[in-house]
């Protein structure tokens, strides 16, 4: 299913500081503006508590976390949708994701200088907004000029097409990004094959400095004012904390330093669920002595498609999901009591599973 979240913002503002710490992978930290040559990938642990939870009362030989991808996009700059920095080349690595994550540079530095001169989150926001729209104005003229032809030529479904792309011209066309525009269902279809860059669902990251972490800063308020009613999640990160908080290889130190700075998680386990949210993902879980399991599905998969996440063969051969909820196994501890309870259900293939669903297949092959 490979879903994937993208990291992306102008250059220089702790991208690849905070992919770092989410990733466990070792991307190139540097103050050298534009110095990333390539993006980086990334599989990502979706931090659940809930796999421990239930740990307590299923015995078990291993946890095992669901995954998910995220590219981190070298910095973009003004200009980068006509060519300029290195960033024009990552565009099309942020076309192929499905989400993403802006990350803002809400801190002071004396030694890091910011590209533009001076700290200010909105402009960089409205810098990047711009060179997204700009390579979306283009794909939806595009468009438009092959459908005005199949116009022309006659085809019927043409001019409905035509005007929903015009509404996305003008739209576009006034700075506003595309998924902020309502349109009906059924006219998704005109652009849903354009994979406009504005239309992915965003987060925003304010990345400020350690004593900012827990209440912001003056930065952060001003995105947030700028931000209001757009309906968008801005969190607050701070990117060069957490990168020490990962270096620790030790549990116990980890939850040490992160009291210290006030924080009850590390704020990037908060980010990777936020995008994993953003991705309309959820999560069931298989339990058993071997394993406890948490899988991803898309929002809405039934029982059926849940299985062959799992394995190919289990849904070809699916009979039946038995299906217990979180929550009634933390009541009551186990499955056998689930099942004295009635508390497990038996569901046919088109049971649309539902989060924190436990989920055991009855297959034959
Ligand atoms: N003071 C401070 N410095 C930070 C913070 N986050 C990142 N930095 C520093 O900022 C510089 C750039 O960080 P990167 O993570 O490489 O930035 P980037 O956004 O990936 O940059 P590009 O890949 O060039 O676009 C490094 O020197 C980091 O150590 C922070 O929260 N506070
Ligand atoms: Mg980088």
């Amino acid at each position: 299913m490979a879903l994937q979240c993208g990291i992306t913002g102008v250059t220089n503002v702790g991208k690849t500081t905070i992919f770092n710490c989410i990733s466990g992978t070792r991307g190139e930290v540097s103050s050298y503006a534009f110095s990333a040559t390539k993006s980086n990938m990334g599989i990502v642990q979706v931090p659940d508590p809930r796999l421990y939870e239930l740990a307590k009362y299923q015995v078990t030989e291993k946890i095992v976390h669901t995954t998910m991808e995220i590219v981190d996009v070298p910095g973009l700059a003004r200009g980068s949708s006509h060519g300029e920095g290195v960033g024009n080349r990552f565009l099309g690595d942020i076309r192929n994701t499905d989400a993403i994550i802006h990350v803002l540079r809400c801190f002071d530095s004396d030694t890091l200088q910011h590209i533009d001169g001076s700290v200010d989150p909105v402009r960089d926001l409205e810098t990047i907004d711009f060179e997204l729209q700009a390579r979306d104005l283009e794909s939806v003229e595009k468009k438009i000029q092959k459908l005005e032809k199949a116009v022309r030529a006659g085809e019927k479904d043409a001019k409905q097409g035509c005007e929903v792309l015009y509404k996305f011209r003008d739209h576009i066309g006034n700075m506003d990004n595309a998924r902020t525009l309502e349109i009906k269902n059924e006219d998704r279809k005109y652009v849903d094959d354009l994979f406009l860059l504005t239309m992915k669902p965003v987060i925003y990251v304010c990345n400020v400095d350690e004593q900012s972490a827990l209440s912001g800063n003056g930065y952060v308020d001003s995105v947030r004012v700028h931000m209001k009613g757009s309906g968008s999640e801005i969190l607050v990160i701070a990117g060069a904390l957490e990168a020490e908080i990962a270096e620790l290889d030790n549990n116990e130190d980890r939850m040490a330093f992160l009291r210290d700075a006030g924080l009850d998680e590390p704020g990037v386990d908060k980010l990777v669920r936020a995008a994993y949210r953003l991705l309309n993902l959820q999560t069931f879980f298989t339990i058993g002595p071997k394993e406890i399991r948490a899988w991803t599905i898309k929002k809405g998969m039934t029982a059926s498609q849940a299985a062959g996440v799992i394995h190919s063969d289990l849904e070809k051969g699916f009979i039946r999901a038995e299906v217990i909820k979180y929550n009634d196994f933390m009541e009551l501890h186990s499955e056998h009591a689930c099942r004295e309870a009635g508390r497990l259900l038996i569901e046919g293939r088109n049971y649309i599973v539902e989060d924190g669903d436990l989920l055991h297949i009855r297959f034959n092959v």
